[in-house]
């Protein structure tokens, strides 16, 4: 009876969004109204109705997938005058058509992949072929974001590319997407490493890394996640992804993850030489990525990072479970006597986030421990209870208070992610079986390649 809930909470956001956000990104599900972030641009995108789709699909919600069907084969425009983020697009708008195409064979969801991906490519324009982190779809101009350090593009951006356009040039036979990708790897493989960790931040221009920042979570997060993905997304034949896994992983075992005094694992952050002990909830993810990575790990140790993984799972929950509304913050501290608790004001919201339910069902589908259910259903219980308004579900800004207020947006990533993860932590495990399915870091599946040899080279389209 427990999938029943995630179709209620999967009704409940998308009929609001349907009724009041309809084609735009997102929703505001307090003033019932369109909303939208400056990594769309200015476009009316339906990022909520792409990102949902594979959701619906496997939810069995079919009049709702195909309206959105309907509204992308009709409406689903690229060739807008706005500044997107090509990562962003990336993930949420080519992995959520690939994944929708995949699954329903429908074509248009392919064209629409590819007509948007020929968009993004203008951003591979710089003297190192590492893109900018924002393209005009109309122009091809591209810049990189005012914040980041040097002029410098992100790690966790310019290095989630792969999965997608390896599937790109597996769909269409053209290696252009595939060779830009490969040109980025290429590129890292080159450079050296400050203690064997890879800085966040890196020069399109000279080709030079910027501040010495290293992070498993925001910045940094789905590169790695990547790696080890499109290593088992080539049916385990891409070994230099693998070994490029590996690599991080042990530098950031040795200089990032520690246990507090309380004895919680937790992963910290590398800043110009020292450890800060603070972990975001962008980082929990990591707990899944490690039980991902354990099967093929260097010197037989699966079970060292499936413990892993599990610690970081534990982590998390904790997280959840030390404050008010038992949803997790933004950012929690290891310090001074504090652990697993957020310090700063600006570090208590919760935007309806996946990672830590992401971790669940990882370690769900890896070990079969019923605590992974438990702790996805007090999630969802508190999900409803805290988040769930009238007009859809919002983020809340204080998760330490007992009167929270809202932010009043409904991320898309709610309806491509959380809900998704949810819904597959209750299901059996032959929905989608991860010998198949590689989810991509917005939780769009996309089937494993079983190419004899991951260059592409040995298929004729190829040559
Ligand atoms: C999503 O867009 C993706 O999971 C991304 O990798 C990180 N941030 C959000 C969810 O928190």
């Amino acid at each position: 009876q427990y999938v029943y809930q995630f179709l209620n909470m999967m009704k409940h956001a998308w009929d609001n969004y349907r009724q009041y956000g309809w084609g735009h990104n997102e929703l505001k599900p307090i003033a019932r109204k369109g909303h939208s972030t400056n990594i769309f641009g200015n476009s009316q995108m339906g990022a909520t109705i792409v990102d949902a789709l594979d959701t619906l699909y496997i939810m069995g919600l079919h009049d709702e997938f195909r309206e959105g069907q309907e509204w992308i084969d009709k409406n689903l425009d690229f060739s807008v005058n706005s500044e997107v983020s090509v990562f962003e697009v990336n993930i949420r708008f080519i992995g959520g058509l690939l994944a929708a195409y995949y699954l329903s064979g429908q074509e248009v969801f392919k064209i629409k992949a590819v007509q948007l991906a020929g968009k993004l490519l203008p951003a591979f324009n710089t003297p190192t072929g590492i893109p900018w982190a924002m393209v005009n779809l109309k122009s091809g101009v591209g810049r990189n974001w005012g914040w980041a350090s040097a002029g410098s593009s992100i790690l966790a951006e310019f290095g989630t590319l792969h999965m997608e356009f390896v599937h790109l040039s597996y769909l269409t036979g053209d290696p252009v997407y595939y060779n830009k990708v490969m040109h980025i790897r290429k590129l890292l493989q080159k450079m050296d490493r400050p203690n064997g960790l890879y800085p966040n931040y890196l020069n399109p221009r000279t080709g030079r890394w910027g501040q010495h920042h290293t992070s498993v979570g925001g910045l940094g997060d789905s590169f790695y996640e990547y790696l080890l993905k499109a290593w088992l997304m080539s049916d385990k034949t891409d070994t230099e992804a693998r070994k490029m896994y590996d690599d991080a992983i042990e530098a950031i075992e040795k200089h990032l993850i520690r246990k507090s005094n309380g004895g919680l694992t937790f992963i910290g952050e590398w800043k110009n030489g020292h450890l800060e002990r603070k972990m975001g909830h962008l980082t929990c993810f990591a707990g899944g990525m490690f039980a991902l990575g354990a099967d093929g790990s260097r010197d037989d140790k699966a079970g060292h990072y499936l413990q892993l993984g599990a610690e970081i799972a534990h982590t998390c929950h904790e997280s959840y479970d030390r404050t008010t509304l038992k949803l997790g913050p933004e950012a929690f501290k290891f310090d001074g006597g504090v652990e697993a608790v957020a310090v700063r004001q600006n570090e208590k919201y919760y935007i309806l986030r996946p990672e830590v339910i992401e971790t669940y069902w990882y370690m769900w589908r890896f070990t079969h421990d019923p605590k992974y259910r438990q702790w996805g259903w007090e999630a969802t219980q508190a999900i409803d209870k805290y988040c769930r308004v009238s007009g859809g579900f919002s983020g809340v800004k204080d998760v330490y208070s007992s009167s929270p207020t809202y932010d009043d947006v409904q991320q898309s990533f709610f309806l491509a992610e959380t809900l998704k993860y949810l819904y597959l932590l209750f299901s059996n495990d032959d929905l989608l079986p991860l010998d198949n399915w590689v989810f991509n870091t917005e939780a769009h599946p996309l089937p494993v390649l079983h190419l004899a040899n991951t260059t592409l080279s040995g298929n004729p389209a190829y040559r």
